[in-house]
């Protein structure tokens, strides 16, 4: 069997494979998945879903002539295994390691990065719209799953489809699960289309019914024809997508490689823009991923050990909910992961979970807000700059009082360039009326957000990182104030967030060589405390910041602007890049934030 899988190295060993072939090739791939992901962690059911789909298209198409753009990238290993990458599997989302979405850095048979949900079938048009007006071949493919494909771009690039005539083939890859269960009307939808059984019959049953009356002349045989148009317009599957000018083709078994291979060969022979529905069991072929896929969407190697911000977000904001019917909840498709669990139980209409739909999601929430209710909304950093302009136009410029509970603020780790969290500080604190707050442990995160809800009136955000954020004795939080952790005397050392352990530590190995920095914990860093700044800025004559945001439009700019003329300030921030995948801690010492290098920085400043 091993033999078998280690035979292909190239998708091209495919193209003379027989059907019984590939069956055993899928059982190969799906024992390497369960014995490998685990391992390394990664997104496990997705792929293990995805296997003959992804298979029977590397059979019928021929990459990289042909582009396969898949939606998210989460579901990209099988593709990864089959374009010579099996080996860097034990690296998978390591450092320096195989990355756990498509990258076109790391493969030819990568065409388009992707990481962030519905941005296939926009790529893949203009793909489309590139090969066409260069007079090239190649098609142009967009894998992507149902709940992916009901977010808004994807739906802003079918409409585009509809008036273009350049061919993209769409594969709408359907488990009727995004994260968790798939919402909304598209889910509704697709699933009227899986009961195909129903057209059949009421196709079949109206056909007879026509047949069986008398001729009635031709006024009368033009209305039939219409209730029968009428009929094929109610029933027919995919319909729409036909009116959006795709062939509809399906729904395919997605585990059957010999429909799979028929109804690809035939999306590849017509010259239309085509949509293949595949029906897929997201977590196939192995018994417990099967059972949960939500939960074994994505697995981690260790457990979290301890509370994490988002349980912590979770249980605050239940009591926050308990005293304040206003209080409602908006999640785009990730309540269990942002840690609103307990709160869609207790509170099931309060609870709204948008799809995968930022930008919506921010614009419901100022729609909320205008209507009277508190609206907190649990989003991810890097998801969240699909709102942007939400943010400006709906939520801050009419100063609606919207909580952003901003998850996975800063380094996220192992995901990478896709999903770091590192320019939140920059897109929101430069918009007017908005207010960013983060806080440098659990309980400085609980009395943050009972601020935002029970005191503060506009729009604010509190971001925190993923997984916790240890405890330290500090003084309570008071809107608009620093707080001094230690008093110093030779350097001041400012940090936002869970940056804050970073600057304590590096005061620690300071200390020992006889180094007093006074350590600031910045908390709000709009408004900023200009007044606590200045004073320890006077004291020391020497500032040093830290925060886990890209340095461009973050907390030490605008500390800078405020000391100005002051004193000398150095910023610590990630630089004018992308970061890559990695371990946290090893990505902070790659850029010299960690403590030890915090602490170099600062006797460096001082013996300049
Ligand atoms: C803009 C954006 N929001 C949220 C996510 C988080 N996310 C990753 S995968 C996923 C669910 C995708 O579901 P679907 O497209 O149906 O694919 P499946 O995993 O079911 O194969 C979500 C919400 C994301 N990647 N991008």
């Amino acid at each position: 069997m091993d033999n078998l899988l280690s035979s292909v190295q190239s998708p091209s060993d495919l193209k003379t494979m027989d059907v019984p072939t590939m069956e055993k090739l899928c059982a190969c791939i799906r024992a390497f998945l369960i014995e490998n992901v685990p391992k390394t962690g990664g997104h496990f059911a997705s792929n293990l879903g995805v296997v003959e789909l992804t298979v029977a298209l590397h059979r019928v198409f021929s990459v990289p002539e042909d582009k396969i753009i898949w939606d998210v990238g989460h579901q990209s290993y099988v593709h990864k295994i089959l374009t010579g990458r099996q080996d860097k599997f034990p690296t998978l989302r390591q450092f320096g390691g195989l990355s756990g979405f498509p990258k076109k850095a790391e493969s030819i048979y990568d065409c388009f990065d992707t990481g962030h949900s519905s941005t296939s079938i926009s790529a893949a048009l203009g793909f489309a719209a590139a090969r066409d007006l260069k007079g090239e071949k190649g098609e142009a493919i967009a894998v992507i799953g149902d709940a992916a494909f009901s977010g808004g771009l994807s739906m802003e690039a079918l409409n585009h489809i509809a008036h273009c005539h350049h061919k993209v083939i769409v594969i709408l890859n359907d488990n009727q699960m995004s994260i968790g269960k798939a919402i909304g009307g598209f889910s509704q939808y697709l699933n009227k289309i899986r009961t195909r059984s129903a057209y059949y019959t009421v196709k079949r049953e109206t056909n007879e019914l026509l047949h069986r009356i008398p001729v009635l002349g031709k006024p009368s045989a033009m209305a039939l024809k219409k209730l029968s148009r009428l009929l094929r317009y109610c029933v027919t599957p995919g319909v729409v997508f036909e009116k959006l000018g795709c062939r509809y083709l399906g729904p395919v078994d997605g585990h059957n490689i010999r429909q799979l291979c028929d109804t690809l060969s035939e999306a590849k022979r017509l010259d239309t823009s085509v949509l293949v529905h595949v029906m897929t069991k997201k977590g196939k072929g192995y018994a417990p991923s099967e059972e949960a896929p939500s939960r074994y969407h994505a697995v981690s190697p260790k457990k979290t050990e301890g509370e994490t911000c988002s349980a912590r977000f979770g249980k605050t904001l239940v009591t926050l909910a308990d005293e304040n019917p206003s209080v409602v909840a908006i999640s785009p498709s990730m309540p269990d992961a942002s840690g609103l669990s307990e709160f869609v139980k207790k509170y099931p209409h309060r609870f709204f979970d948008t799809g995968i739909a930022e930008a919506h999601a921010a614009t419901f929430s100022a729609g909320l807000a205008e209507g009277g209710m508190t609206p907190v909304l649990a989003v991810y950093s890097s998801f969240l700059q699909r709102a942007y302009d939400s943010l400006v136009h709906d939520v801050a410029l009419g100063k609606r009082h919207v909580v952003l509970a901003v998850d996975r603020a800063g380094i996220v780790g192992s995901d990478g360039e896709t999903h770091q969290g590192i320019f939140d500080i920059s897109y929101l604190s430069h918009i007017p009326n908005m207010c960013v707050l983060a806080p440098a442990d659990m309980d400085s995160l609980s009395e943050m957000l009972g601020y935002t809800i029970k005191e503060h009136a506009g729009p604010i955000a509190v971001r925190y990182p993923r997984g916790a954020l240890p405890s330290f004795s500090r003084p309570s939080f008071t809107f608009g104030k620093a707080a001094v952790l230690r008093e110093g005397a030779h350097i001041t050392v400012a940090a936002l967030g869970r940056m804050v352990h970073t600057a304590l530590a590096a005061a620690d190995i300071l200390l020992e060589k006889g180094i007093r920095a006074e350590v600031i914990d910045i908390r709000s860093v709009k408004p900023l405390d200009v007044e606590t700044l200045v004073s320890s800025a006077k004291k020391t004559g020497q500032v040093l910041t830290i925060e886990d945001n890209v340095l461009s439009g973050g907390a030490g700019e605008k500390i800078a602007a405020a000391l100005s003329g002051i004193c000398p300030i150095t910023i610590k921030a990630f630089p004018d890049t992308f970061v890559t995948h990695g371990n946290v801690d090893e990505l902070f010492a790659l850029y010299k934030m960690d403590a030890k290098s915090l602490a170099a920085e600062a006797e460096r400043i001082l013996k300049a």
